[in-house]
């Protein structure tokens, strides 16, 4: 482990600060500065002790000549990182009593951040808990993105539908954002080549192109005690310079269109979430981002080296999905076209720097672009990758002579570039994100490769930035660990196990359970500000929250809500433990079945409105806008997690993670993590259900999910309840889909899901058994720390040392 951080600075050197920033930013004093004033100044001295620790820790890195990791990725959910930053520099408790001298509260100060939602989901919250635990290692690591100029959508909910509004998070958020405009990098977009020969050299030029230019602003990411800094560049676009020759023949429109074009290229997050899309602007944005970094990436080692020739020494790129492999060629294309190094050369240093990342098994997700528009839009590029190709075919046709296997394998096929495929080939390292998705990866999705290559494939299982869910928002929790088992956990997660020795202690199962008690109460008074809505606080609370998606199945849990709601009505005096249903979900705009289900639960919260008795019994909420500041809230006041996904389909999850850790007992199928808790915690503390992999992969050819419904009472009512009206309105295409189609086989599992269901609030109702379940799974969290995965990687795939 890294060595401890030395203290940053005094309250009295903060408050200093604090009133000459806010004299000469602001011309105000602390008595009359707004809340935003005070949540700018404050971020501003953040900002500038976070620079200047990077500074040093890069200096000290290169002096020593140490591997740095780059880490690329077209997401990073980075949420608000002024509370974090604080808590991370160990400046929590001076920034809170200096602001309280001045008579400010510091959790009014926290709610003035915007979230920086550059993300969709996991994907790009993982990044973000990477570039955290990379900087608590104590390992040099520089995320890359873009500057989107709007994050992921604001979701409201009208009677129930999705709507989207803008994310316009940089009035709020730029004050974390340092531009270095003398670092910009020249991107060069379409265009044609031209070949010719030189003294026996064959050389290509890119001609006619349109120059952008990529302008970074650095984000600086604390770790907890430990003297790195990660740095975020996000890059901007903006045009090289207004297009004067067409401006002067009189041609405006065109001289104004390349301006636009530039600016069009980060303005806005694509939405999707396990989902390619395939739009020439998103392919614009992936080949800016990887041109823009790799030019820097570049730059920064020449300064240090003078040379390319070790780079994959001192280099480490990681590619977080397929969305940054055009980082592959690109760098190809700096070494062959800029510095003249020979192809064998150039495939040797590309292949020992890059590493790949796979998040998805879902076929929808794994990109594959278009040659024709690969081609038109970064034309050297296109044509190294079809040189890649052509080199790799060669060799696999010599090493097997089958026809079938080489034409699978290869990069291109059908006029389609397989990202997945070329990452795969280009990298020395390829790895999954949990156990089992490392193994269905090398079993069916890149079979052949990995038969071809058994060495490269690894596992990382993933893992949360664990202190922002514990230590940041669970402040009951984290006082009853320090006096139990001392503060090393906050270090090193591993330590929560420590906790397990208390297993059969009353006195603390009891804190455990008050401390919930304390949460679930400060959500609910969150859920009646916004929302007006009274919960339940003696009730379960039952949480899913993640994206929407089909096959995460939030529609089995729709589904068995309806079924004990009719169970109710019908046994109005039933004995049944009371249940608060809390979803979060952002869907894809352009997902009609996703939005259904949303309105689906909305319109099952309606109806539950309408009945204040069966309400106390069962009660079920959709939050809007779910995202990472309402993640804080809503985790430590959880009782149960709902992980649900079709074993087989969710590659990972993390959500699982973060509600394990403040006690929450899953409830879920062997899928992802999960079967990674089911081995940290044992049976008797996680309750699964469903179908597993191979039963899955056995019965899904024959599946009729008609049989389903014209035999089981229970589905039956409750998809034609869905059918024929709730709240009034009918939802006929879900019920088709469960009936005829189903997919993600909900109908194949509602019945050990009702079971695990009952068996949970059976759990519940044993007080003293349900705390002891949620004491293992505290205990059993510290795996599932951010810091352990990147230790992992360091090791395993980057080969960085400290
Ligand atoms: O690895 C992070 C996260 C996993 O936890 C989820 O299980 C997985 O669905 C998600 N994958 C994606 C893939 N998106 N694309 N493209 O978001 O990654």
């Amino acid at each position: 482990m890294a060595k401890k951080a030395e203290k940053t600075i005094s309250k009295e050197e903060l408050k200093k600060q604090f009133i000459e920033i806010l004299h000469n930013d602001f011309q105000t004093i602390p008595d009359e500065a707004t809340d935003k004033q005070v949540y700018e100044a404050l971020s501003k001295i953040v900002v500038g002790i976070l620079k200047t620790k990077r500074r040093h820790f890069t200096m000290a890195t290169q002096s020593a000549g140490k591997k740095k990791v780059y880490y690329l990725s077209m997401e990073f959910l980075m949420g608000r990182s002024l509370k974090t930053s604080l808590y991370n520099l160990e400046m929590n408790n001076q920034a809170k009593e200096m602001l309280k001298d001045l008579g400010i509260s510091i959790n009014g100060i926290y709610e003035q951040e915007p979230d920086a939602g550059l993300g969709n989901g996991g994907l790009g919250r993982l990044a973000a808990c990477y570039l955290d635990a990379l900087a608590a290692d104590g390992y040099h690591a520089t995320g890359y993105s873009i500057c989107y100029e709007y994050g992921i959508f604001k979701q409201k909910l009208e009677d129930g539908w999705q709507t989207e509004l803008p994310d316009n998070w940089l009035p709020g958020g730029s004050v974390w954002l340092v531009p270095s405009p003398t670092k910009a990098i020249e991107v060069r977009f379409d265009g044609e080549l031209k070949e010719y020969w030189d003294n026996q050299y064959h050389c290509v030029t890119h001609e006619n192109y349109t120059s952008v230019m990529a302008v970074p602003y650095d984000l600086y990411v604390s770790g907890y005690g430990s003297k790195a800094v990660s740095k975020l560049r996000l890059w901007k676009a903006e045009m090289a310079s207004f297009d004067m020759p067409f401006f002067n023949k009189g041609d405006y429109a065109k001289a104004l269109s390349k301006n636009i074009m530039s600016q069009a290229i980060t303005k806005v997050l694509y939405p999707n979430d396990n989902h390619a899309e395939g739009k020439s602007l998103r392919l614009r944005q992936q080949y800016f981002l990887c041109a823009a970094s790799i030019g820097d990436i570049v730059h920064q080692h020449m300064s240090v080296y003078g040379t390319l020739d070790n780079l994959h020494e001192k280099v480490a790129i990681h590619i977080n999905d397929t969305h940054p492999t055009l980082a592959i060629p690109e760098l190809m294309r700096i070494l062959l076209d800029d510095f003249g190094y020979s192809w064998d050369k150039s495939w040797h240093i590309v292949q020992n720097t890059f590493a790949y990342t796979n998040h998805t098994v879902m076929p929808e997700a794994l990109e594959k672009w278009d040659c024709n528009l690969l081609k038109s839009v970064c034309p050297r590029i296109f044509s190294i990758i079809i040189e890649i190709n052509e080199r790799y075919c060669r060799d696999l046709w010599e090493r097997y002579r089958d026809e079938g296997k080489c034409s699978h394998m290869s990069i291109v096929e059908n006029n389609k570039v397989k990202m997945a495929t070329l990452c795969v080939h280009a990298s020395h390292s390829v790895n999954g994100v949990a156990k089992i998705h490392s193994e269905i990866i090398k079993r069916e999705t890149f079979k052949d490769e990995y038969l071809d290559t058994p060495t490269k494939f690894k596992n990382v299982t993933n893992g949360i930035a664990y202190r922002r869910w514990l230590y940041q928002s669970n402040e009951g929790l984290t006082e009853l660990l320090r006096e139990k088992i001392g503060d090393g956990f906050l270090k090193n997660a591993a330590e929560l196990s420590k906790l397990a020795v208390f297993k059969n202690d009353e006195k603390v199962l009891n804190r455990l359970a008050e401390i919930k008690k304390e949460n679930k109460e400060k959500f609910a008074k969150y859920v009646k500000s916004q929302y007006g809505v009274i919960l339940n606080t003696e009730s379960i609370f039952d949480v899913q929250v993640k994206r929407l998606h089909e096959y995460k199945r939030q529609q089995l849990n729709a589904l068995n809500i309806i079924a004990q709601y009719n169970y109710l009505k019908a046994n109005p005096n039933a004995d049944f433990v009371p249940k608060t249903y809390i979803f979060a979900a952002k869907a894809a705009p352009g997902y009609y079945m996703a939005k259904q289900i949303i309105k689906l639960i909305w319109n099952i919260s309606q109806e539950l409105k309408k009945n204040d008795k069966l309400r106390e019994k069962l009660n079920v909420i959709f939050l809007e806008d779910y995202n990472v500041s309402l993640s804080e809230i809503l985790m430590p006041a959880a009782d149960i997690s709902e992980q649900i996904s079709l074993a087989g389909t969710e590659a990972s999850g993390t959500g699982n993670m973060k509600l394990m850790i403040n006690g929450a007992i899953t409830l879920g199928t062997m899928d992802g993590a999960n079967v990674e808790i089911h081995e940290q915690v044992g049976d008797d503390n996680i309750i699964i259900f469903g179908m597993n992999v191979d039963e899955v992969n056995a019965c899904k050819a024959g599946y009729r999910p008609i049989e389903i419904y014209n035999k089981n009472q229970i589905v039956k009512q409750a998809i034609d309840t869905i059918q024929y009206g709730v709240n009034g309105v009918q939802f006929p295409e879900i019920a088709d889909t469960l009936k005829n189609t189903d997919t993600y086989m909900a109908l194949k599992d509602f019945d050990s899901y009702q079971q695990a269901q009952k068996f949970a609030s059976e759990c519940y109702a044993d007080k003293m058994k349900w705390q002891r379940m949620s004491l293992a799974n505290i205990a059993g969290a510290g795996i599932f720390s951010a810091d352990r995965s990147v230790e992992e990687y360091a090791k395993d795939i980057w080969g960085l040392t400290k």
